[in-house]
């Protein structure tokens, strides 16, 4: 199974960490087609490898359109995953958004009122790793 893991870049890296541990626990279900959303230095590699915002986009939905299914940890608001999320749903695919309640944000209507994507509200990686195999389970 191809999961595309969706989390902040340019929005704010202060979950790095949690969506590396949540990219480990995706693995034993599939393949996740974008590891480096939980890697520290991102935005340094963007730099060094020469990526342009145009590649970045025609490559992120080229893996968008490959997944068999969408997860994304959306406690710290960001556009692009909003913009990713949108396509997906768009597109059919199943769709998981990871929000802890007690970050600085309120989700967004537009993700928590779409009848058409499944939210998990959890505190600790331990807490979601169950109903995350479920929703995977289930596509
Ligand atoms: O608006 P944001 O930057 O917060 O959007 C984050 C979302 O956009 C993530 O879910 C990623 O899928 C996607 N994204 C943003 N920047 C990159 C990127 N940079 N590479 C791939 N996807 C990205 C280049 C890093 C690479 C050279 C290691």
């Amino acid at each position: 199974m191809d999961i595309y893991f969706g989390g902040s870049i340019r929005g704010g890296r202060s979950d790095v960490d949690l969506y590396a541990a949540i990219i480990d626990l995706l693995e034993d279900h599939g393949t996740v087609l974008t590891e480096h959303v939980g890697k520290e230095n991102v935005e340094e590699k963007e730099a060094e490898v020469g990526l342009t915002d145009a590649d970045i986009y025609e490559q992120d939905l080229t893996w968008l359109r490959r997944a068999d299914v969408v997860v994304a940890e959306v406690t710290t608001p960001s556009l692009g995953v909003g913009y990713e999320l949108g396509r997906a749903v768009a597109w059919g695919k199943p769709v998981c958004c990871l929000y802890r309640p007690d970050g600085d944000h309120d989700l967004s209507a537009m993700v928590r009122g779409n009848g058409d994507v499944e939210v998990i509200e959890y505190e600790t990686v331990a807490d979601v790793e169950a109903d995350l195999a479920e929703f995977l389970r289930g596509h």
